[in-house]
């Protein structure tokens, strides 16, 4: 059509889920605990002090929620696999649940069935929870490296001939900052006492990233080793990042956001797609962030991440100075130097609707890194949606709003500044558990009554399908 600006026919648009968030059945079929079962039984986790062992049920009701897809028209679907039902205890030298892996073969061939392309993580923050009793998880780089790749390698082996796209872990600065920083996420381990027993947030999460980067790129060295070239697909990593704007034009202030970037994002992506830790993070950190060895650094060079996941939520405004070395000794702010307050708020303190940064944040990981990019998480909790009663909450005007700003920002990335992007997964299917904040942060374009598990499409979910139809040349209809 012309005038119509558009993605290229191929565009991969759809929705994004993630197993412990969805699944529920946490003893079906022979499946072993994850540290989220876990974390999530101690008293005061989460907000509701609920639990994922219901979630959406879409352990059992997941020809529902393809169905579901179906009707918006998607081109593709990201979920993840749950290491515990496929490795029910996590480890190299323990045997496979064929119940684990019969199931999510009927998924993905259900998925297949109905012409939707299956973008599968293969972690999504549940780690086996023996696997963290036994030797301390993503603390042990030797023990979790191997066993990650093990699991990786049965994917492979299990799906691979279905599955042409793999996303190995999703938001290691996540698992991290708020498992072994702040101690907000399983397992639960950071230095504040009054929170947890255990860890040391000094030290710990750069332990952690380290590992993830490793097991990152020995998981891609096995997949160009043995699965490349027989199956024919392609593997990324979902990280995920704000866009750090500076405050004002301040040189110190310029050079905070760039720390800030580099400190959120450059972090994993610098090692995984050139090969080194960034130098400001360097000279903050000294000896916590680790070195690799030369045979590490070898495995990071050879190997091809072919792809860019990028998740992203918001922009946030950075000044130089601060205490905390999270994110390199700056403050961020969403209040402007004249007062006025970034886009609008959300139902959550980290987030808030600023679409032109995600236009410059797309444009940032097209000109540093130089992979096609796949967005493999975008979305918005509307404040106050799940207070509302049903017949407003599906009228989610914040949540169309946040879409609209972002979706047609994405556009102009492409078609004006010639960024790279293949796909779009927004966050998410369905109202699930959100983590920490349990049941009471609502994420879906698709409603979800908790009570009864009907499920019932939003606004924005109409207007997802509607957008992309427009904008994808030759989109089926659903
Ligand atoms: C992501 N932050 O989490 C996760 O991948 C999803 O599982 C989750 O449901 C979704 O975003 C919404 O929260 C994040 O504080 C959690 O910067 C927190 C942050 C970022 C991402």
């Amino acid at each position: 059509m012309p005038g119509i600006k558009s993605f290229s026919k191929t565009f991969q648009w759809g929705f994004a889920t993630a197993s412990y968030q969805i699944e529920g059945s946490p003893d079906a079929d022979g499946k072993g605990p994850s540290i989220w079962d876990t974390h999530t039984h101690k008293p005061s986790i989460t907000l509701d002090g609920l639990n994922g062992d219901t979630a959406t049920e879409s352990y059992k009701l997941w020809r529902e929620d393809i169905s579901l897809l179906k009707s918006y028209g998607v081109a593709a679907h990201r979920f993840s696999l749950s290491w515990s039902r496929i490795i029910p205890d996590g480890s190299r030298h323990s045997r496979v649940n064929q119940a684990g892996i019969d199931y999510y073969r009927a998924y993905i061939q259900e998925l297949l069935n109905n012409g939707i392309r299956p973008y599968v993580t293969l972690y999504h923050w549940d780690l086996p929870d023996a696997l963290h009793q036994s030797y301390g998880g993503w603390l042990n780089k030797d023990e979790i490296v191997k066993d990650f790749v093990y699991y990786a390698e049965t994917c492979f082996s299990a799906f691979g001939d279905l599955v042409k796209d793999w996303i190995t872990l999703n938001e290691p600065w996540c698992v991290a900052n708020l498992g072994y920083g702040t101690g907000v996420n399983a397992p639960g381990r950071s230095s504040d006492r009054k929170r947890c027993a255990a860890g040391d947030s000094k030290t710990e999460p750069w332990i952690v990233i380290h590992n993830q980067i490793l097991a990152h790129a020995y998981t891609v060295q096995a997949y160009d080793n043995s699965y490349r070239e027989t199956q024919e697909g392609q593997i990324g990593v979902a990280l995920d990042s704000f866009w750090f704007e500076p405050y004002d034009d301040a040189p110190e202030n310029v050079a905070a956001a760039q720390r800030a970037m580099d400190f959120r994002l450059g972090l994993l992506a610098d090692p995984i797609f050139k090969g080194a830790y960034p130098p400001s993070m360097k000279k903050i950190l000294g000896d916590r962030l680790r070195d690799f060895t030369s045979e590490e650094l070898e495995v990071l060079h050879a190997g091809c991440t072919d792809f860019f996941g990028l998740n992203t939520y918001t922009t946030m405004l950075v000044k130089d100075g601060g205490v905390s070395d999270v994110l390199g000794h700056v403050t961020s702010t969403f209040t402007r130097k004249d007062g006025t307050v970034l886009g609008t708020e959300s139902h959550v303190g980290w987030m808030r609707d600023y679409a032109p940064g995600f236009r410059k944040l797309l444009n940032y990981v097209h000109n540093t890194y130089k992979k096609p990019i796949f967005v493999t998480e975008n979305g918005f909790p509307a404040k106050g949606e799940n207070d509302k009663p049903f017949s407003d909450a599906i009228k989610d005007t914040d949540r169309v709003a946040y879409f609209r700003g972002y979706v047609n920002a994405m556009l102009d990335a492409h078609s004006e500044d010639g960024v790279d992007i293949r796909g779009y997964f927004a966050w998410s299917l369905l109202d699930n558990f959100e983590w920490a904040d349990g049941y009471t942060t609502r994420f879906g374009v698709t409603y979800v009554d908790f009570a009864t598990q009907e499920r019932t499409p939003k606004d924005s979910a109409i207007f997802l399908t509607d957008f992309f139809k427009k904008h994808v040349p030759g989109q089926r209809s659903s």
